[in-house]
């Protein structure tokens, strides 16, 4: 079988990350290391913006939107750096991106023809800044969309066929809510516009100069694509706005070439003729990839503002109560799974300093001082309302081994209580939506800390691997587009770990102890009876 020798060894494969603050690039070589590095910081480089972290953010505290002639004017700026930095843009074989998820960009008739039509001496900026339909584009952080999901769930027969049919219940940030209270709202907008793109398939498309199609990863965070078909759901479709499937255009495989770079950056850049685009996907697809989770039950944890779990799954088993499933972006035929809480790093500093500890190694002494299974002492610490599970309050909610609601806990007991339960509540609700670890590889900050990353390992019964990689996302993308370039060559699907075979292998930092497993095991029945008690004691404390 060929391999990626076959690339021509001063090759590179570029990955863009258009993210919430910032536009990020990432070369690699044939072997997948990183050879180059760029960034655009939206609020400092792009000011007359005038966002805050990338965002406007609406006086009705749920709608928050982005430019999108923004994003544009990051990409001249990128690639004039690049420029001046010398970046060899001929050696580029291939290109992909990753995209935030959800938000959308609404391009009125005729952008395909300018998009084809650039030209070569002026910036995009200046010559897009009338294809939108809308100046402002949903995005992400945007809550402002309720009405939206409770109509969608009601006209799909509830949250959980919403949820089996696309992979998620309805979410305010999911595009096709969007897009219906733009219908409902803005018809005219709606009506100008001819092609609705996701941020990665938007920044896709200025690239291949066309309308660049979807993938099921991006594809599946809109709550309207049927997940195990990859193709639209049309009775969504048709309940969200009229019209609206030509407007989307096709779902392509992940892995697929959407075409050449346009002459425009072949002429201002010195990008070869043929570099070949990969599809753009969205940031978690690309994590996904750029963490190299290809086997199904490869799972990532990361440990940062927010906890996420995420991974490869075969057989999606989506819930209406908690986490999405995606399309995976480096396997046709498998899913991706996510689950995420909000309450992660700050808890963890909140129970720090509660106590008073004035270091991590202070508070990993006390963990390490209190026994697996914490003598029964189980709490729930909602610093914010959580995701997941989902609540309508806050609060700190400790229950004794008796299972007795428990003013507070000494010190010590408090610690593990709070880190247990967040691992206890990553494998729960992993395990409800099909997401069961082979191995786990452990990122962002608490990574570091050895007994939280004992733990982690302890609860799931798996070893646990650490490998800090930052902007994962583009770097997924660097890899898909050496991925899909190599599948492109070959004219048929070549796995992703055939593809990056040469990178180098993570590192194994923790080893479970099958006593303390055997404990966590047979607590996680209880962990689940109390967490149904903690959340309405969340919620009564909202009403
Ligand atoms: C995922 C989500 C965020 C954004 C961040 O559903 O909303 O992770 O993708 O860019």
């Amino acid at each position: 079988m060929a391999t990626s020798h076959e690339a021509p060894a001063d090759a590179l494969f570029l990955g863009l990350d258009s993210s919430t603050q910032s536009l990020k690039a990432m070369a690699i070589d044939p072997q997948a290391n990183v050879t180059h590095e760029y960034a655009v910081n939206f609020e400092q480089d792009l000011p007359e913006f005038e966002t805050k972290g990338g965002c406007h953010f609406h006086a009705d505290g749920l709608t928050v939107t982005s430019p999108p002639l923004m994003w544009v004017a990051a990409l001249d700026l990128l690639l004039a750096r690049m420029k001046a930095d010398g970046f060899p843009f001929a050696r580029v074989a291939a290109v992909s991106g990753s995209g935030q998820q959800h938000g959308s960009v609404y391009l009125r008739p005729g952008t395909r023809e300018r998009l084809r039509a650039l030209a070569p001496d002026q910036a995009l900026r200046d010559q897009l800044a009338d294809v939108f339909a809308v100046a402002e584009s949903p995005i992400w952080m945007d809550s402002s969309t309720t009405p939206e999901c409770r109509a969608l769930e009601d006209a799909m027969g509830g949250a959980q066929p919403l949820a089996d049919l696309t992979g998620s219940r309805a979410y305010e940030r999911f595009t096709g809510n969007q897009i219906a209270k733009l219908y409902r709202t803005q018809p005219g907008a709606y009506q100008a516009t001819e092609r609705i793109a996701l941020v990665s398939s938007f920044v896709a498309s200025l690239f291949i100069g066309n309308y660049a199609p979807l993938e099921p990863g991006d594809g599946a965070g809109m709550n309207m694509m049927a997940l195990r078909e990859k193709t639209w759901a049309v009775p969504i479709l048709d309940h969200v706005a009229p019209g609206l499937a030509a407007k989307l255009g096709p779902i392509v495989p992940s892995h697929t070439a959407i075409g050449s770079v346009t002459p425009y950056f072949v002429k201002r850049f010195g990008f070869p003729a043929g570099c070949r685009v990969i599809a753009f996907s969205g940031d978690n697809p690309c994590s996904l990839a750029g963490l190299r989770l290809q086997h199904p039950g490869d799972l990532a944890v990361s440990l940062g503002t927010s906890d996420t779990m995420f991974g490869a799954l075969s057989e999606p088993n989506p819930s209406a109560n908690e986490g999405h499933i995606f399309g995976n972006p480096i396997d046709p035929d498998g899913y991706m799974a996510m689950v995420v809480h909000k309450n992660g790093a700050m808890t963890r500093e909140q129970i720090r300093n509660t106590h008073g500890y004035q270091s991590w190694t202070a508070f990993e002494a006390a963990l390490g001082g209190t026994p697996p299974g914490n003598a029964g002492n189980i709490g729930f610490y909602f610093t914010d309302p959580e995701i997941t599970p989902p609540t309508l309050g806050a609060g700190y909610f400790r229950f004794n081994a008796g299972d007795e609601p428990a003013g507070e806990f000494a010190a010590g007991t408090d610690v593990r209580a709070m880190i247990e339960s967040q691992f206890l509540s990553l494998r729960l609700h992993g395990e409800h939506i099909g997401l069961r670890p082979g191995m786990i590889l452990a990122t962002g900050g608490a990574s570091e800390n050895s007994a939280i990353v004992r733990v982690l390992a302890d609860v799931f019964g798996i070893g646990v691997y650490t490998g800090e990689q930052k902007n994962s996302a583009s770097l997924g993308a660097a890899y898909r587009a050496l991925h899909g370039w190599q599948c492109a060559k070959q004219n048929t699907f070549v796995p992703f770990a055939e593809a990056l075979k040469q990178a180098s292998p993570f590192k194994k930092t923790a080893e479970p102890d099958p006593q303390a497993h055997a404990v966590y095991s047979r607590m996680l029945a209880r962990y689940a009876e109390l967490e149904t008690r903690a959340v309405e004691m969340a919620n009564a404390k909202n009403a």
